[in-house]
């Protein structure tokens, strides 16, 4: 059997997430290559309103084709906010795998059967490009160095054993974000990866990563700006002063 088309007792139905803001170009081919990988998994685009007429393409993809879904949201309110909102909107459903995923190509969904896989023997299955097997293809070094910087830095305030909590393309179990509490996820940009990969261990869910290839995007352009990446350096300085804090208060035995 092909293994797009084999069917995984524990993961099956799936539901691929896939925001979009600005990815006129990039939509139609990324869901070809999904489809022709993965032809039973569902996709919903969370379009916040592109400008470019991203959202309209996606219901005329829809209205063609069952296994597409589209969320339109009124105004660009940050990758974690469309997540989340896409999160709600699969749980509703009787979906038992949701999938984060980018719109721009950089995460091939011909890597995604692998990651379904992993997800057999695991609550959270991170597509990691810092793992032996995983790398980064055609990113300027600059953000390769803010990718690492992130990572490294996460790890050292957070404790967490994870090599690549910044990434983007994963799959989750249901029962995880079912647990996590969502509504109080207040990150907006980026760094809502490092957000809910930490509140996932911290509630002792099993993480693994599977080595991916990340290709950055050809067409459109990126929406890393430094209000995003602020907003990452002060959260993960929060988190990591009230773990300390809460290692503290055990320490001292109240
Ligand atoms: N709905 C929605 N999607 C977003 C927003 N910001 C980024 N995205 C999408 O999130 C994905 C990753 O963004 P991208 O700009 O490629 O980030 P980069 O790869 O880190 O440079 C792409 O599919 C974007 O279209 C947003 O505010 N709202
Ligand atoms: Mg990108």
């Amino acid at each position: 059997m092909a293994e797009g088309t084999q069917h995984r007792e524990q993961v099956d139905p799936v539901l691929v997430i896939i925001p979009t803001y600005n990815e006129r170009e990039n939509l139609t081919p990324l869901l070809q290559r999904l489809h022709a990988t993965l032809p039973q998994v569902h996709v919903l685009v969370v379009d916040d309103g592109s400008p470019d007429g991203t959202g309209e393409l996606a219901d005329k993809l829809a209205a063609a084709d069952d296994r597409v879904h589209v969320l339109h949201r009124t105004e660009k309110a940050g990758l974690g906010a469309a997540y989340i909102a896409g999160f709600r909107w699969g749980l509703a459903r009787d979906y038992r795998t949701l999938v984060e995923m980018d719109a721009d190509g950089s995460h091939a969904p011909e890597d995604l059967p692998r990651i379904l896989d992993a997800l057999e023997g695991a609550d959270l299955v991170i597509g990691s490009r810092y793992v032996p097997g995983g790398a980064v293809v055609n990113w300027p070094l600059s953000r390769q160095f803010i990718s690492r910087g992130a990572n490294l830095y996460s790890r050292l305030a957070l404790g967490m054993g994870v090599n690549d909590n910044t990434a983007g393309f994963r799959a989750y179990r249901r029962e995880v974000l079912e647990k996590l509490a969502l509504d109080e996820v207040a990150s907006t940009g980026y760094c809502f990866q490092i957000d809910l990969t930490w509140r996932t261990v911290q509630q002792g869910f099993e993480v693994v990563e599977v080595p991916i290839t990340f290709t950055d995007r050809e067409v459109g352009e990126s929406k890393m700006s430094g209000a995003i990446m602020g907003e990452a350096a002060l959260k993960v300085a929060q988190w990591g002063l009230q773990r300390r804090l809460g290692q503290l208060r055990r320490l001292l035995g109240r």
